[in-house]
Order: C-alpha cells, then structure tokens, then sequence
C-alpha cells in the first residue's frame, strides 16, 4: 500500500529560531516558529518561561502565513528558557510543544520541566494563576478540543449572526426613508 496522503496530517514544528537547546551569550530578542502550513489566525499562543515560570515575552505574536513570531523582553537575564507554543493547525487541531534555550555561560538545559498534559481543572484563564503558586502553566490552557470546538462553534455561528446584522441594517435603512 502506499503510505496515506499528507493531507489530513496535522502541520509540524519545521524549524525554530532559537533553535532547540541553542546557547546565547547575548539574549534573542525574539521567538520565531515555522509550521509546514500557514497557521489559523485564532488560538495561536508562544510563551517563553524560565525555571520560577516567568513569562518573559513582549507584545503580541505576530503570524505570517506558516511563521509566528514572538518579541521578547530585552535582556534576558542569563539561565534556561523554555519555548512552550500552542498554535492552530490549517487543519483546525490545535497542537503543542516545548523546548528550551540557554541565554549564557552557567546554566544547563533540562531543568525546566516540560509541559504535562492539561488534566488539571482550573476556574480562571493562565494569567489567573498567581506568581510563585506550584502549578505548571500549561494546567490552565485551552486543551485541544476545546479550541476546536471554539472555532467551530465561530464558523458555524457566524454567518447567521452575519445574516442577522445584514437583515437589521436593511430595515432601519428603509424605517430612515
Ligand atoms: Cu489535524
């Protein structure tokens, strides 16, 4: 048999700048990922933490068809730098992963932990969870299929919401005649 068609696979991490485990003696000034596929412009999130889970990104990331670009803050102090994206496939998956990068002479990679899966409920968005407070960042993400069923729930919402504006802008213009 001849393997399946590419098609329906989800998109893949092919390249990063950091590169996985790259050791810097003057901090990145930003995070830059590219997919196999342009992204969805929905969903698409990179944060870069250190071992006491600061997360030392700047501003907005910035997608470009298959590359999503993140600015950091300037001058990251020296230690270990973990990459932990969550982006929305063309295909409509959300997928995940983590790596690390080194901003200086001292530290070693690996003592990060990397992500676990998302098993813990919490009540309130990743940004609630207070500084210093034992609980991985990941814990509070959006699993997978719940930001599948968000957009799915957009597309087949919105053309009726569409249609329902379209249908009260055409009364209250002729209500105006
Ligand atoms: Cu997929």
């Amino acid at each position: 048999m001849a393997s399946a068609p590419a098609a329906s696979a989800h998109d893949e991490l092919v390249s990063s700048n950091p590169r996985t485990n790259e050791r810097f003696s003057s901090a990145p000034s930003s995070v830059a990922l590219r997919f196999s596929a342009p992204l969805l412009k929905i969903g698409n999130e990179i944060r870069v933490v250190d071992a006491a889970s600061t997360n030392w990104v700047r501003g907005e990331a910035v997608l470009a068809r298959e590359t999503l670009t993140q600015p950091l803050s300037p001058d990251l102090p020296p230690g270990e730098y973990q990459v932990r994206w969550r982006v929305v496939s063309s295909d409509g998956h959300a997928i995940n992963g983590s790596y690390s990068f080194l901003v200086g002479a001292g530290s070693r990679s690996g003592s990060i932990p990397a992500p676990g899966p998302a098993t813990k409920a919490t009540s309130g968005p990743a940004d609630a969870v207070q500084p210093g407070a034992d609980v991985p960042a990941q814990a509070s993400a959006l699993p997978g299929w719940a930001v599948a069923a968000v957009i799915g729930a957009i597309g087949g919402v919105a053309p009726y919401l569409l249609w329902g504006f379209v249908g009260r802008v055409r009364k209250s213009t002729r209500s105006g005649d």
